[in-house]
């Protein structure tokens, strides 16, 4: 019989991925999407077909409990949160709802309907925020530099606790930058691949963005997904790093993009406060030795590779 995975967030970016790639698999998939006045699908349109769609939100805790009751997973990929870093700042509460507080809501609603679930959480390189050690491990304490990371790191202890306390199969994938052609706008490397294809096909004159300093370590959402499903394959539950190990600024990112259709960033970006953070996470590199060791996984795409796939695919959108 087909196993069954219940995705929360499938109407994202990894969530799309991941739900392709369990497809691929032979799995059923369910996905856990919320009541919107307007069809929200388009990252998921070309599967939309082949995927079981239960209607359920983080906030409420009834409607978890059917879409558990409904599915009856082997697998839930707790991916749903509002995980844009800057709009945490102006709605807190509701990001420490969704991001937060709805691991527990999703842990409980598992404990009460299928507790032989193996549950991943979808945890973030943010939680190192300001950063003390490089590369940053497992191991590594975490400082937490928004209410986005703050809440990330309290649904990371959540899903070790519940792992410790009750015995569940429960587990943290610690997940670096990941990006694609299916990358929100809003967020810098899509918005600058968008930004440069505008400039290219004549549709805009600059860019605005705020600090080109920052360094992440990148990689493609693609290859992430990948290790979400390994981590709940694994004889016994733990929580990984899935990094790239290299590290690359915005401005970096913004000389691979613009040089890509043969100009110069300098002549287009300009720096705006608006998008400056009240505080800054200035590097994050991960180091990715456990999930190569154990889980036998490593990124394929590389930076260069990464740029290149946005760029030339949203200059195919917007021609
Ligand atoms: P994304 O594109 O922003 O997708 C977020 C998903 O969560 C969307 O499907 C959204 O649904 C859903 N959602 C938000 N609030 C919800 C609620 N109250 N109830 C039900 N669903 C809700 O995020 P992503 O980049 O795919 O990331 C997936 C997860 O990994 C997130 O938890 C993110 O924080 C985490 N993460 C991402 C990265 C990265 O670099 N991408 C790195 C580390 C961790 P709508 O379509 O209805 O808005
Ligand atoms: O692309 P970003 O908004 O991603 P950020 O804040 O690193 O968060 C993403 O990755 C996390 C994993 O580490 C996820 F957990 C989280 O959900 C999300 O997917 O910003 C990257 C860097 C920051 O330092 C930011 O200050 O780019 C800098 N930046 C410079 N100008 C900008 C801009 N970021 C955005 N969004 N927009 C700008 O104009």
């Amino acid at each position: 019989m087909a196993k069954k995975a219940l995705i929360t967030g499938i109407t994202g970016q990894d969530g799309s991925y991941l739900a392709e790639y369990l497809l691929d698999l032979g799995y059923d998939v369910y996905g856990m999407v919320r009541r919107s006045s307007t069809e929200n699908l388009e990252r998921i349109d070309h599967i939309k077909n082949d995927i079981e769609f239960v209607q359920a939100d983080l906030l409420d805790q009834a409607s978890l409990d059917k879409a558990l009751d409904i599915s009856q997973p082997d697998e839930i990929y707790n991916l749903a949160a509002q995980s844009f870093v800057p709009t945490s700042w102006s709605q807190p509460v509701l990001t420490g709802q969704f991001t937060g507080l709805g691991v527990t809501r999703i842990l409980e609603s598992l404990r009460q309907v299928c507790p032989e679930a193996k549950f991943y959480q979808a945890s973030s390189s943010e939680m190192f925020g300001k950063v003390r050690e490089v590369p940053q491990t497992e191991m590594t304490p975490f400082h937490p530099r928004s209410p986005y990371a703050v809440a990330k790191t309290y649904g990371h202890h959540i899903t070790v606790n519940n792992r410790e306390s009750f015995g569940l199969f429960a587990v943290s994938g610690i997940l670096f930058n990941h990006e694609s052609p299916r990358r929100g706008r809003e967020f810098v490397t899509r918005k600058i691949t968008d930004g440069v294809a505008r400039i290219k096909l004549g549709l805009s004159k600059e860019l605005a963005l705020g600090t080109l300093d920052a360094e992440r370590d990148w990689g493609f959402a693609g290859d992430y997904v990948k290790a979400m499903h390994l981590m709940l394959q694994q004889d016994e539950p733990d929580d990984f790093v899935v990094a790239t190990g290299t590290t690359h600024s915005v401005r970096q990112f913004l000389e691979v993009a613009f040089g890509h259709v043969g100009l110069n960033y300098e002549d287009y970006v300009t720096q705006d406060p608006r998008f400056m953070r009240p505080a800054e996470v200035d590097q994050l590199i991960g180091d990715n030795s456990k999930a190569k060791r154990i889980l036998g996984w490593e990124p394929k795409v590389s930076f260069e590779q990464l740029v290149t796939m946005m760029v030339d695919s949203d200059l195919e959108l917007l021609g």
